[in-house]
């Protein structure tokens, strides 16, 4: 009998990951903020000196700030499928970086972060940038864009439709370009249009910002983008204002939703290129543009942390800050990222960065916070933004889809910071699809990649080429700079971590069949 209990309540534990699923009344709004190639040491709260991070810094000082919090890939777009599906994006096909032109690659009827929360009675939104492609072969500039967010769980949305570098320049506002004029229609390709067009090539000494790869397409603002546009003049943004605009846009919408719980997604471009942030920002720091857009970026959390509290709202609202994957310094244009980095290490201790497999890719900055609810403090457990599917879903006692969320946790206890609630005891890295990962077993973190060669140069563009075979070993407690490979030392453990890895990904889904 007494075995029979404790059975049931260890049962209870593992399916509730211990966060304990809240009454009605007691649910919080949720916004995820997911900010734009920001990476671990780019934050004051995570060690940077040459700038400062006042708001981000309140968020980690009043919550949990996680010192192995990840997002799932070192890209953008399979970061974002994952965040929304609970899926890793390496088990569907055309999940790299999206481009301009891309289709919807979340599927409507897929169970989705917002459709999980909408079920629990959530009025939700994704404001910001989106980079998941929109409409079933081709994005119907000038028509309907369906399917969209608006498919897959959510009520609302103001989209910055692919990256600021990527073509066109324009907001989408729940199915429509907004502002577009229909005596001047769009046209997005990836063809020159006319032997006229102005591009970053023909007019390069005009630039406000110059190339350094790619970006050499059509001009718009002054910088030149990836892919080519005509008209829509009339919709179109100045870089200078999308954190402005995406700030106005999340007060209202909080506020009008202010007496229902609500599930926000924000997800700013900062700190992604063309780092072009608004005139009041120009020159706040040492470190040029990319420095400028990381204090844009903490002004814009303090802006949301400031309407939830004149709305009252603060101690109902869950905020998840993270970022969609590690640093880069130059992206493309010529912004003085490198030149006027000095002492700043975006990616604080770890190696590589954006596109890579090493800590550096994927571990970010990853704060939970909610006062009143979370104990402030900080955690080593293994959380990755995957997880937020099943743990919000647990917490607002909904069950997810058997064949949905295939690879989110119920970590729910973890991000609330319950003493004693559990990480997860394994985590796959990703890039941008080449099949490259990076696997994390505790203190263990194996690189494999996928071929020799080329793609080695791939695992790193900052920081070079993985010495030795496919595999590469490393103890992250005492070499997080993953400098010294044990792999020869530890052959068991790679074997054993490769057969595991072979499972997670080619058994289809890393959580268990309900
Ligand atoms: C790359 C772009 C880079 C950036 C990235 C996507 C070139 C040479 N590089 O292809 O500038 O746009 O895609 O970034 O074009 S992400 O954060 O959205 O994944
Ligand atoms: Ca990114």
């Amino acid at each position: 009998m007494l075995m029979n209990v404790l059975r049931l309540v260890i049962g209870l534990v593992m399916v509730s990951g211990w966060g304990g699923v809240l009454r009605a009344a007691e649910r919080p709004n949720v916004i995820v903020i997911m900010a734009d190639d920001l990476g671990y040491g780019d934050v004051s709260c995570y060690g940077a000196k040459t700038v400062e991070t006042p708001a981000i810094d309140r968020l980690a000082r009043e919550g949990v700030r996680f010192t192995s919090g990840y997002c799932t890939a070192s890209t953008c777009t399979p970061t974002r499928f994952s965040l929304l599906t609970g899926t890793y994006a390496f088990r569907q096909k055309n999940t790299g970086i999206a481009p301009p032109n891309g289709p919807a690659i979340i599927r409507p009827g897929t169970e989705t972060l917002p459709s999980i929360l909408k079920r629990a009675g959530y009025a939700t939104a994704v404001i910001g940038k989106w980079h998941l492609g929109l409409g079933d072969r081709a994005p119907d500039w000038n028509g309907e864009l369906r399917p969209g967010p608006l498919d897959i769980g959510f009520d609302h949305c103001l989209l910055l439709p692919t990256t600021n570098d990527r073509v066109p320049q324009v907001f989408v506002e729940d199915r429509r370009v907004k502002g577009l004029d229909p005596a001047d229609p769009l046209w997005v390709g990836s063809e020159k249009p006319s032997p006229d067009h102005a591009t970053g090539l023909t007019h390069r000494d005009g630039l406000k910002m110059d190339w350094s790869h790619g970006h050499n397409d059509t001009i718009h603002n002054g910088v030149s983008r990836i892919g080519f546009y005509t008209g829509g003049k009339a919709a179109r943004f100045r870089d200078e204002d999308l954190a402005d605009a995406w700030v106005a846009e999340a007060g209202r919408w909080m506020e009008m939703n202010r007496e229902r719980p609500f599930f926000l997604y924000y997800a700013p471009q900062d700190i992604h290129v063309p780092r072009v942030v608004h005139e009041r920002f120009q020159g706040r720091t040492t470190m040029g543009p990319r420095g400028d857009c990381i204090v844009q970026l903490d002004w814009s959390v303090g802006e949301l942390v400031k309407t939830l509290e004149r709305l009252g709202l603060r101690e109902k609202t869950l905020i998840v800050f993270c970022s969609d994957n590690g640093p880069v310094l130059d992206d493309g244009y010529r912004d003085g990222a490198v030149e006027k980095l000095g002492d700043h290490r975006p990616a604080g201790p770890y190696r590589g960065g954006k596109y890579s497999v090493w800590e550096g890719g994927t571990r970010t900055p990853f704060i939970t916070c909610w006062p009143g609810r979370i104990a402030p403090g900080e955690s080593g457990e293994v959380v990755s933004t995957v997880d937020l599917a099943a743990s919000l879903a647990a917490l607002t006692g909904q069950e997810l889809a058997a064949d949905g969320c295939l690879d989110s946790f119920d970590l729910s206890g973890a991000l609330l910071g319950k003493a004693g609630a559990k990480g997860r005891d394994h985590l796959v890295q990703q890039d941008n699809g080449s099949g490259n990962f990076g696997f994390r077993e505790g203190d263990w973190k194996l690189v494999r990649l996928k071929q020799r060669g080329k793609t080695q140069a791939k695992v790193s563009r900052e920081e070079g080429v993985m010495p030795g075979g496919l595999h590469a070993l490393y103890r992250l407690g005492e070499d997080p700079g993953e400098r010294r490979d044990v792999s020869g030392e530890h052959p068991e453990v790679v074997e054993r971590m490769v057969r595991r890895l072979d499972e997670v990904v080619g058994s289809g889904r890393s959580r268990a069949k309900p």
